[in-house]
């Protein structure tokens, strides 16, 4: 499977980044066009080089919760800062806090130097209270979104269900390839229907900020779908799936709740060990992780 590169930009993008911005002084800022040419061609040339994990929803060895059924999540995923890993559940506080959050990659110089001026874009425009104290950008998911191989058929996945992100403070997104059509939804019982909140398309390049009460906790966002337009193929190359958007979601997990993996306990070590050994393949990080695990 070859990569298709992106179709040729417009001349407008070797300029100063065509800034189309959105506030919603409740707690979300659009910024489309906010990844400059430059920054965008360090990002595909370093997903190039990233080997994305397809992790199962709960730990293999054993029977899913009641209720529940053992599934491979809908996408690969790579997390960097520090892994949520589905089978240890995510970072839910108050209580889902401990053993949730895996020492993990650093950010690569290029998300750094993005991050910080998100963090400081933040700062500015969210009040006081929706940033808590000690905030910082530390984990980031970066999610592939596109077309999986089953039973020798392409089967698009790109789309998420509603939820929440529970990580504390604002949460920042960044946007590569076909456009996604994202959704702010109330919540509502079972079988019911609603209106959307906020619906937006989020372009190649944009960045979306969202914080506080309405957007954080009250609503519940989701991708309904992504474009499938311009036949677009985004690095890495991945065994069984064709990625045509790449998002990178940064939240804040608190310093003192990311463990590094030789400190996890001995069952929770043992439920991402594989995991773990994967991506030590490819990455010193985690052969240093599993190194010091021994
Ligand atoms: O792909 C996106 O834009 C949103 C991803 C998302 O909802 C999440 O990572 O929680």
């Amino acid at each position: 499977m070859k990569p298709r590169s992106l179709p040729a930009r417009r001349s407008s993008w070797r300029g100063p980044a065509p800034l189309r911005a959105g506030t919603d002084p409740r707690g979300h800022l659009i910024v489309q066009g906010y990844v400059r040419e430059r920054a965008r061609q360090q990002i595909l040339e370093y997903l190039a080089r990233l080997h994305p994990i397809w992790e199962f929803r709960f730990p293999v060895d054993r029977p899913a919760p009641r209720g529940e059924t053992q599934r491979r999540l809908l996408r690969p995923v790579y997390w960097l800062g520090n892994w949520q890993f589905a089978c240890l559940d995510y970072y839910r506080p108050p209580k889902g806090i401990f053993e949730r959050s895996v020492g993990a990659e650093p950010f690569p110089p290029v998300l750094a130097e993005l991050v910080r001026d998100i963090e400081a874009r933040a700062r500015r425009i969210f009040p006081r209270e929706y940033v808590p104290a000690g905030w910082h950008l530390n984990t980031c998911l970066v999610n592939f979104y596109g077309d999986r191989l089953e039973g020798g058929r392409w089967i698009d996945s790109a789309r998420v269900g509603e939820h929440r992100d529970f990580e504390p403070g604002p949460v920042a997104s960044l946007s590569l390839g076909e456009r996604a059509l994202f959704q702010f939804v109330p919540r509502r019982k079972a079988g019911e229907r609603a209106e959307p909140a906020l619906t937006q398309w989020l372009d190649d390049g944009a960045l979306q900020l969202f914080a506080g009460p309405l957007y954080k906790d009250r609503l519940l966002h989701r991708i309904q779908r992504v474009d499938d337009r311009t036949g677009v193929e985004l690095p890495p190359e991945i065994e069984g799936f064709r990625t045509r958007r790449v998002n990178f979601t940064f939240r804040y997990v608190p310093d003192e709740h990311v463990i590094p993996f030789a400190r996890l306990s001995e069952p929770a070590r043992g439920d991402v060990r594989p995991y773990v050994e994967e991506l030590a393949q490819h990455s010193p990080f985690f052969a240093r992780a599993l190194a010091a695990a021994r």
